[in-house]
């Protein structure tokens, strides 16, 4: 596998070299495990685009019609695994002194392949949030009784970041320290078009890390990356174990 100026072995080196590393995933890690990513012509559901529905104003307006939408991912969701994209990553979490791996994805997949230091940027759509009392509590119903609701009687949203809402300080934070401070930066699987996430690889560039972008097309990440291996994830990260 060779991108235009540095091939597998050489990232491997850098890889084995490197002290402190950061990888930043979006939804392509999971689309060899069959979750259906965001932008692309799969990237509807029932004609709606996530931008429609992943929103405030669109639960307050139907939140029956946005729950329909998470209960259906969280359906789908329920008999998938992890990828041999989402193990190379556990497994090089275990080899390298300091490491973070910073998900845009609510899918909780890498925790299931092992990861551990994991910021999740966007939230987990496994976790359900209450508009009333602010209790945040697993939720893993399968199908989940629309509308759910809190002991205390408020209506629970999925505890995940919609456009036009903060993500949270501290994962936000944690974020920027750990793209400032890592020798490697992975971008994987993310068209880069999401703010903040995308300009992550910009700031650990500006730090001096090496930036290496892993995406089965070129993005608008990939002018700034030092290298970009054009595939898949799942064939394309286990090269560097
Ligand atoms: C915020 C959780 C401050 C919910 C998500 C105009 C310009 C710039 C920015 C903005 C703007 N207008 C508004 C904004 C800000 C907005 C934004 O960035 N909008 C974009 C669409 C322009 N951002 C926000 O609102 C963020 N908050 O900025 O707060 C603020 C506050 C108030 C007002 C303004 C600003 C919050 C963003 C978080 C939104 N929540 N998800 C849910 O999931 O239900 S975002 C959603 O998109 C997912 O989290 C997803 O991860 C994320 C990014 O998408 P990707 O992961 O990159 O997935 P995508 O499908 O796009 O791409 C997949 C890639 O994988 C492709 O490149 C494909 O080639 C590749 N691929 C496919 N298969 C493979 C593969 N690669 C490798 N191997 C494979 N096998
Ligand atoms: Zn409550």
């Amino acid at each position: 596998m060779q991108s235009i100026k540095y091939s597998i072995q050489d990232i491997k080196e850098r890889l084995r070299n490197s002290k402190a590393v950061t990888i930043l995933t979006g939804a392509g890690i999971s689309a060899e495990s069959g979750v259906p990513i965001f932008r692309g012509k799969n990237g509807l559901w029932k004609n709606f685009r996530p931008e429609d529905l992943a929103t405030p104003e669109a639960f307050k307006r139907e939140p029956g019609l946005v729950w329909e939408w998470y209960d259906s991912r969280r359906q789908t969701l329920s008999r998938l695994k992890p990828n041999p994209g989402h193990f190379a990553i556990a497994e090089i979490e275990k080899r390298v002194k300091d490491f973070t791996l910073i998900t845009q994805n609510v899918d909780g997949l890498h925790q299931l392949a092992g990861s551990k230091n994991i910021i999740e940027l966007h939230g987990n759509i496994w976790r359900v949030r209450c508009l009333t009392c602010g209790k945040v509590a697993e939720n893993r119903d399968v199908p989940i009784k629309i509308l759910p609701f809190c002991e205390c009687g408020g209506l629970l949203r999925p505890d995940v970041v919609w456009f036009g809402e903060m993500l949270s300080d501290d994962n936000l934070t944690r974020a920027f320290v750990a793209s400032d401070n890592c020798d490697i930066m992975f971008v994987i699987g993310t068209s880069g078009v999401v703010h903040p996430a995308a300009s992550l690889a910009l700031r650990a560039k500006d730090e001096g890390a090496s930036v290496v972008e892993i995406n089965i097309e070129n993005t608008p990440l990939t002018a700034s990356a030092d290298a970009t291996f054009l595939g898949k994830a799942g064939e394309i990260l286990p090269q560097l174990l």
